[in-house]
């Protein structure tokens, strides 16, 4: 009898194991929840079908978003604040603390200009602002002209902003703020050729450089002293704004913005195949596992049949 039990239980056991893989292979369907579990598992893939989310909503022909990026307290929304003519008022809230947790758009004379709440390393943070600032077609990183050193976090921002936006290297300008701190231009001039180099190092190119400060604009505009204007660099970045616009009205941000979305739902494309395939050849492994299973339980049950009826043969015959 116990011989009995025990091949009971074997071919209760082989039935489990048959109907979790049955189990598995029925999830397997190109759906919105797989895309969910693609994002779950992988951040790249998150942050490229946000990417993809972001370009289909906004249409191609949309004014260019220039994105204000860099440390906080680097003063891009003082920055924003005098681009945008706000000398008196704010119209970027600016302050010592991290004020700002998300982007904050502005239109201005055909520009869409987005502050960004300043790269600390706060995941979450960090994370729901991305989705504005990697879709952005043009990009200022703001740096504090006294720190010629770039933080790890400046690091891991830039280095994750030119991987996911291969196209930053043309599409961006240095500009070095708070240039009104440094009194010596000789020295001035030395600090900007030491940040450069970091930039360099970290995207890899040279980077166009405007040396800027927003209090002495400010202070130049509003006590009409000319000179203070023409050195605090913002009709240079005034400039620059204005040529970005031109090239919108040319057409050229519409044609980036498409092959930026083709070139998304290519990678997207690619990757889903990629999981699909893995699925698909997981689904087939585990077939051919079951088929296995199949068989040797077959065997079981040929075999516990033939023990059962040599026990009542050895019955009939006692
Ligand atoms: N001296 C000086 N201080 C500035 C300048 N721009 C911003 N600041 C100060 O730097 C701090 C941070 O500025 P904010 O614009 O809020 O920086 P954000 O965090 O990058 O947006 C504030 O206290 C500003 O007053 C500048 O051009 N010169
Ligand atoms: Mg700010």
């Amino acid at each position: 009898m116990t011989a009995m039990n025990t091949h009971r239980a074997e071919l209760l056991n082989a039935f489990k194991q048959l109907e979790q893989n049955f189990e598995y292979s029925k999830t397997d369907s190109m759906s919105q929840e797989f895309i969910d579990q693609l994002c779950k598992d992988s951040p790249e893939f998150a942050s490229l079908h946000r990417h993809y989310q972001a370009l289909s909503q906004q249409p191609l022909e949309a004014q260019p978003r220039v994105i204000v990026c860099g440390m906080y307290n680097a003063g891009k929304s003082s920055l924003l604040n005098v681009l945008t003519e706000h000398l008196e008022t704010e119209c970027f809230k600016t302050g010592a603390a991290r004020v700002t947790a998300e982007i904050q758009s502005h239109e201005f004379n055909g520009i869409t200009l987005i502050d960004t709440p300043g790269i600390d390393g706060s995941e979450t943070d960090d994370s729901s602002a991305w989705e504005g600032i990697i879709n952005g077609d043009f990009y200022l990183y703001a740096h504090n002209v006294l720190e010629t050193e770039f933080s790890s976090q400046e690091t891991n921002f830039l280095q994750r902003l030119s991987t996911e936006r291969p196209d930053f290297h043309e599409h961006h300008l240095l500009v070095l703020t708070q240039a009104d701190r440094v009194s010596k231009q000789e020295e001035l001039e030395e600090r900007a050729q030491a940040i450069k180099d970091c930039f360099k190092n970290q995207i890899k190119v040279e980077p166009e450089t405007i040396i800027a400060s927003s209090l002495r604009y400010k202070n130049g505009v509003l006590n009409n002293k000319s000179k203070l204007r023409q050195f605090s660099g913002i009709d240079d970045l005034k400039n620059h704004l204005n040529k970005i616009k031109q090239s919108h009205l040319e057409g050229k941000w519409a044609i980036l913005r498409k092959h930026r979305h083709e070139r998304i739902i290519n990678e997207l494309t690619k990757r889903i195949e990629h999981q699909l395939e893995s699925k698909i050849s997981k689904k087939q492994r585990l077939e051919s596992e079951r088929n296995q299973k199949l068989a040797s339980l077959q065997n079981t049950i040929a075999t516990s049949f033939a023990y059962a009826l040599n026990k009542l043969a050895e019955l009939k015959m006692a």
